[in-house]
Parts: C-alpha cells; structure tokens; sequence
C-alpha cells in the first residue's frame, strides 16, 4: 500500500488492524540520484533517517548500510560506495521499522501474552504501556539524501557566554576524512556584517556590543541570531577539497540560583505549555502548516516556552524557536518509567545513549536552556537514586553549559532523583484525579506542595504539569468536570497560588496541554486526552483566553520595557517562506 512519508501509518486507513498493528512494518522506494553524485569519488553521499519509530534496520539494494533503536532521534549512514559502484544511478532503499516498546526501551513497555484459552485466542497478546499518549509509529520525519565532500565538516560545538558588553562565542569544529585541513570561521551579524574572525579546530570570538539573544516578549529585540561561518579547506586524496557550514548562534547566559532561573542575568519566568507532536490523519508525522499554526498560536497566547514533553521534537521546531524566542525545556523520551526493570543497566545504558544523540543534535539551539532526562519515573524505587545521579552526571558532562532536571510526581519527601536536579518541576493534578470536583482545595493543597519542596530543597520550581479535561463545546455552571468551565475555574485556582509564589521561588508555570491528543483506549479517555486547551484541531477553549489574558498581563508586568508587539493591521502582508 501506498505509505506518505513523513506521517504515522496508523490513521492512513480504515483497517483497525492496522491503527493497533505491532511488529514489523516496511517501507520500500526506488530513487534517482544526479549523475554527479554517483560518478565522482569525492563526494559523500549521505542518507539519513529523522525519525523512526522505533527499532529501525536500513537497506540500500539489499545491503545493510545502517541500524538505530529510539524513535525520536536521527541517524545517517555513507552509502557512497553502494551507490558508486556502478552505472546505476537509481537504487532502492529499504527501511523496516518495529515499534514493539520493551521495559528496557525509551519510552519502555512490555508485551504481555494472555494465555488463557477460555478467554482470548492462541497466541493472543497486548502491548502494555505506561505513558499516556498513542504509541503512533512509521516514518515521522523525513528521509533525506543529502551530500558533502569526502573530507568535510562533521560537527560544530558552539557555546556562548557574556563579559561586561562583549559576547563570547566558544567553538570547536570536528572535521574527518582528513587529518590536513585548515578552517576559517567568521561572525555575522543579522545585516550581514562580520563582527569577529577566527582560524583553527577551536577558539573564541569576541562581539563588542553583543546583541543577545532574548526571549519572547522579555525584550524589545528578541531572539537575535548571528550566523557562524565555517570554511575548509582540505588537501583531498584526489586534489583540494573545500566545505563550509553556517550555524545560526545565538549569545546567552542561563544560571540557576537557590530561587531563580536567569537569561542573561535576568530572571525568567516560564510562561508556557507542554507539547505533543499529534495532530488528526497524521499523528505523529512532521506538518509544516501544524508546525507554523502552532507557533502562531504560542504567540497569540503570549507563551514564551515549551517543554517538548514527553521526547525530542523535530529540529524544523527547535529552529523557529530560535528564531522567534520560544524558551525550551528539551525533554528525553525517558517517559513511563516505572517498573524496577527499567531501572537495571541495560536501561541506563541506552538512556545514556539516548542523552548522548539528543545533546549532539541539539546542542546549538539557544531556545534549548535546560535538559529534561525523564517524565514522571517511579523515582521513589531505590535504584532510582544511582539511576538520575549517573544520567544527570553524564548530560552535564556532555553540555556544562545547561541545567539539567527531570518532571516528577513523586512526593518530595520520598524522591530519590531530586536532589540531582537543577530544577524541581513537579506535576501535580489536584481536583482532578484527586479530590475530584473540588476545587476549593487546590490553594491549600498546591500552598503546601510548593513548601514542602522548597523547604527540601531549596532550588527554584517549576510548575511542569497542571490541568483538567474539558470536552469543547460541553457546557456546565455552577462547573462540574469535563465542561469548559472546570477547567477554567480549576486553572484559576491553580493561578492564585502561583501569582504569591513567582514572588518568592517558583520560576514557571506550563499548562497540560496545548492541544487535545490521542492516547490509547482507556474507560477515562474520550478518543484520546482532553486537557488541551485548543483542540486537536486547534480551535481554543475557553481556557485559552484566559491563559492568553494572563500570559500577557504577566509579560507586560514581568519585562514592562519591551516595545508592545506590532498590532495587526489590514493591508498587505509579506509573506517569507
Ligand atoms: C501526567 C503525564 C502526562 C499525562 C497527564 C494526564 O505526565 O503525560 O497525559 O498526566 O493524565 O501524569 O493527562
């Protein structure tokens, strides 16, 4: 059958079968390549995989080539020689994907076989998950080929710091096919104008004047990018070989206090919501026109910040929140971790793998301030405690340069993973799943939780999960659950309590969730979650006015020297694509 790619294969049909298949599926494609690519020895042709969920084995005309196991994260392998060899110059690549979970995959789950023959068929299984969104699978991002020379520039470590006036820019190239090379580097500004030159491997730009790069609606320039020129030059097997990369950089500070989370010095408030990558028909694949909605709503709310919660989101996303200033907590797909299984070494080895491909991907994006290893892990089960120390430990060692925390559930006083975090984020969800219909509880309740953790630990909280489902459309006052005012009126609640705390220690606030999401079938879900407070169409509840009034009543309070934003206007508009 006829596959689109990107997409999630499961919604493509009417065939149930295949919406809950589990196992082995297969793509297959002819493709051309120009002539160039395959006639000349000095090129590296390069095909690389953004996304497949979850185990992924690779073949290019029948050859294995590559092999990758987590869902959200790329891979690539040099089909040069396959493609090479001959006068062929289209050739097939075959991809096979399993999205069976495992308690030692990311996220993990288990199957489970029901073998009692009076009650299911021979042979008949499950797959068990402890995570609350649809395990969707197939290809979500795009297959690309793509090329460079056979010595070139592998990777680029760029990171920045600020003295006085003056923007420090730090890198390091990584160049491999050849051991002779020399690299210039150069600074632009957004005009074009070089403001610092730079030779060799490593070394450090000075910006006098640095324009840095802010958040959204935190000042009256955000988001301000430059762009890092890096050119080789080779001595090549076959003559001179020449490369070059540009990386937009943005220059900021990010520190924590025992209270505060500061940009540039100044604090930040995370004004914001979780994600999921979902959306109907496509559901887990890569949708520009989706992607772009859901930036302009983010700003229409006054959001400034995500957490790309519960796994890494496409780079596409991670590059506009540079460029619009949309502050990122980037999270690990270490969600639903909750049988002592999944905390053996098998686990936290390929955890360690995972956090390892997740900090080299996204490494250079300003908008990312802070790693997230895991959602809601059992991390009051003893071996939790060696757990987040080894995996906290080792994503500081990748990338000194940001905090690292994980979101937990679990009671402050019996947390194992906490004291290993920059950041306590905690979840809660009061009157709804406990103390169901009562609101009046929550500022007691919500007070004596952000206490007890602050009194424990003395760092800054983060609010990482509140909410409560509402079916739009459904209507009911005084508010009873599901209808658009609970949710509304279970929000405010929350809100009280938050105003008092931003005074002293809470640094932020996300809403669960921006949008309704598909989940697995379950006797508390309505064809899926519906905590969003747009739909899974996008179209806002009316918690999203109220949180856009608050978003920007805070913004304009909070950094009251920023320029307002331009008010629409009629008239012509100019598009740039
Ligand atoms: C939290 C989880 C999130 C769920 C949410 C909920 O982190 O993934 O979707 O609860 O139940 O515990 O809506």
């Amino acid at each position: 059958m006829d596959m689109p790619v990107p997409s999630s294969f499961n919604d493509m049909t009417q065939d149930e079968q295949l919406r809950s298949f589990i196992g082995w599926v297969w793509y297959e494609r002819e493709a051309v390549l120009p002539q160039r690519w395959t006639q000349d020895p000095g090129t590296r042709v390069v095909l690389r995989v953004n996304s497949a969920h979850y185990y992924a084995i690779v073949w290019v005309n029948g050859i294995h080539v590559a092999e990758h196991e987590g869902g959200h994260l790329p891979f690539e392998a040099d089909i040069s020689k396959l493609v090479q060899s001959g006068p062929l110059s289209s050739f097939r690549v075959t991809i096979a994907i399993n999205n069976t979970l495992t308690l030692h995959t990311l996220p993990p789950g288990a199957i489970t076989y029901k073998d009692d023959p009076s009650r299911y068929p021979k042979g008949y299984f499950v797959q068990d998950t402890k995570f609350d969104f649809f395990n969707y699978a197939g290809l979500h991002r795009s297959v690309v080929l793509h090329t460079t020379p056979t010595t070139y520039i592998d990777d680029i470590t760029v990171t920045t710091d600020v003295d006085q006036d003056i923007g420090l820019v730090n890198y390091q190239i990584f160049v491999q096919g050849s051991e002779h090379f020399h690299l210039e580097v150069c600074l632009l500004d957004e005009d074009g104008k070089v403001v610092a030159k730079g030779t060799g491997n490593q070394g450090q730009l000075q910006v006098p004047n640095a324009q840095l790069w802010w958040p959204f609606l935190m000042h009256e320039r955000p988001a301000y990018l430059y762009s890092l020129e890096v050119r080789m030059n080779a001595q090549g097997t076959d003559g001179p070989v020449s490369d070059w990369y540009t990386l937009p950089v943005g220059i900021r500070t990010v520190s924590v206090t025992d209270s505060k989370f500061l940009i540039n010095g100044k604090p930040f408030f995370f004004n914001g919501v979780n994600k999921h990558e979902d959306a109907d028909i496509r559901g887990k694949g890569f949708d520009w026109p989706l992607v772009m909605k859901d930036f302009n709503l983010l700003r229409w709310l006054g959001a400034n910040s995500f957490r790309t919660s519960h796994y890494p989101y496409a780079e596409e996303v991670l590059q506009l929140c540079d460029r619009y200033g949309i502050v990122l907590i980037d999270e690990s797909p270490g969600v639903g971790i909750s049988l002592p299984q999944s905390f053996d070494n098998q686990s936290l080895e390929h955890h360690l793998q995972v956090m390892e491909e997740m900090v080299r991907r996204d490494k250079n994006h300003p908008a990312v301030v802070m790693w997230s290893v895991a959602n809601e892990p059992a991390s009051a089960l003893k071996p939790a405690g060696y757990y987040f120390k080894t995996l906290i430990d080792y994503t500081k060692a990748l990338d000194p340069t940001r905090p690292v925390t994980f979101v937990t559930h679990t009671r402050y006083d019996a947390d194992l993973g906490a004291p290993y975090v920059d950041v306590i984020c905690v979840n809660s969800y009061l009157s709804w799943y406990n103390d169901f219909g009562h609101l009046e509880v929550i500022q007691i309740q919500l007070e004596t939780q952000f206490e007890n953790w602050y009194n424990t630990y003395h760092k800054p909280i983060i609010q990482s999960e509140y909410g409560a489902e509402a079916i739009t459309g459904l209507h009911q006052d005084p508010p009873l659950m599901f209808s658009e005012e609970y949710q509304k009126a279970l929000l405010e609640q929350y809100h009280l309590v938050l105003d008092q705390k931003r005074k002293e220690y809470v640094i932020g606030e996300l809403i669960w969730n921006f949008a309704d999401f598909m989940t697995n079938q379950s006797p508390t879900r309505v064809i899926g979650n519906k905590k969003g407070i747009f739909t899974r169409q996008r179209q806002p509840k009316s918690s999203a006015f109220l949180l856009r009034e608050r978003y920007w009543r805070l913004a304009n309070e909070t950094w009251p020297h920023r320029s307002r934003e331009t008010p629409w206007h009629l008239g012509s508009r100019r598009f740039t694509f």
